[in-house]
């Protein structure tokens, strides 16, 4: 069975990007493929946030994972700095990366926007990220858009460290959704939808009540030309109500498009589409957090899989580095 790995931040709540955008690929890769998920708690450092509620936020995520339908016993959940792995290699590959490849990424440009006190994390984060995927050998890596170009760093991190050491990695495939890879902001629909960013109304949480999330696509911004017509560039918000209408519904925006003539018509049967592909997530998600040693259980299990799986590939990498094994 091919490897499989992605990861979320436990750096907010869960919300409908994520839920699009990877989440939802996850728990269909888990029927096929040796699946390994990772909550990113050490990301997550990268950005200002309270211990206590990255502890309380991490196990969050854990029980919102279980809840979206990742199954235990078909796949391996974990956090992240519970293998200790994941900094070690980090150091190895940071040591074959240029500085001018990290200041080419597009996210550390948005989130530092050239400020000399940014964070030494946010800047090496996308090679954290690469470790991420080389340590568990993963052929596919499903995730959102934004990050493809991190992707990008991790195949050509893989390349060039076996090259020039010899061949230590598996060179990742991105596996991003043809449908939902990038949901916008319902307020702001010039930017992604995202966990970090404090946007009440922009935001739909996988765990929204059905009136909230009909009264956020009401909300959402549009235009005033009336037209229904998906048109990503001169019709922004409209056109990220029936991308996400798509998503939902396992349909194509242009054809939803083609079926309404006024917004509010639209803006009703998106909330609809989209309360009823969350519903099975928020009552799982009753029964998990009921259950809090279950889930950390869970998480013990998974920390030890990964760790098995983690430190051969370190070991191989160590050894290709030449560093002395006991
Ligand atoms: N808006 C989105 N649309 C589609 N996919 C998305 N993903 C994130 N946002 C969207 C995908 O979800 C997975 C987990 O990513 P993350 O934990 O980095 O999510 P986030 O909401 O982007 O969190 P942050 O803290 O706000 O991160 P930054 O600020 O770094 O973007 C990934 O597969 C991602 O592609």
């Amino acid at each position: 069975m091919a490897r499989v790995l992605s990861g979320v931040q436990p750096s907010g709540e869960m919300h409908l990007g994520n839920y699009l955008g990877a989440v939802r690929q996850w728990v269909s890769h888990q029927q096929e493929h040796d699946a390994y998920f990772c909550i990113v708690d050490l990301h997550a450092l990268t950005i200002e946030i309270e211990p206590q509620h990255l502890r309380e936020r991490t196990l969050d995520a854990a029980v919102n994972l279980l809840a979206a339908g990742l199954d235990p016993a078909l796949c391996t959940v974990f956090v992240q700095s519970q293998v200790p792995e994941h900094p070690r290699l980090t150091w190895l590959l940071e040591c074959t990366t240029a500085m001018g490849e990290l200041r080419r990424m597009t996210q550390f440009k948005d989130k530092g926007r050239g400020q000399e006190d940014v964070r030494v994390g946010l800047f090496t984060y996308p090679v954290l990220m690469a470790a991420d995927i080389l340590l568990y050998d993963a052929e596919r890596v499903p995730v959102g858009d934004d990050q493809r170009q991190h992707l990008e760093l991790a195949r050509d991190l893989a390349q060039r460290f076996n090259q020039r050491f010899g061949t230590t990695f598996v060179v990742p495939d991105a596996a991003i959704p043809q449908v939902g890879a990038r949901v916008m902001d319902l307020q702001h629909p010039e930017r992604k939808m995202s966990k970090s960013v404090s946007s009440p109304l922009g935001t739909i949480g996988v765990l929204d009540d059905p009136a909230d999330i009909e009264r956020k696509i009401r909300k959402a911004v549009t235009d005033t030309d009336g037209d229904v017509r998906y048109d990503p560039s001169t019709k922004p918000g409209l056109s990220n109500l029936l991308d996400i209408f798509a998503a939902a519904s396992g349909r194509r925006p242009q054809e939803i498009a083609s079926e309404y003539q006024r917004y509010g018509d639209l803006k009703r049967d998106a909330a609809d589409a989209v309360i009823e592909l969350l519903r099975p997530v928020r009552e799982r998600h009753g029964e998990y957090s009921a259950d809090l040693s279950g889930v950390r259980a869970v998480l013990e299990t998974g920390a030890r899989k990964a760790h098995e799986v983690a430190s051969a590939t370190y070991l191989r990498a160590a050894e290709a580095v030449g560093l002395l094994m006991r």
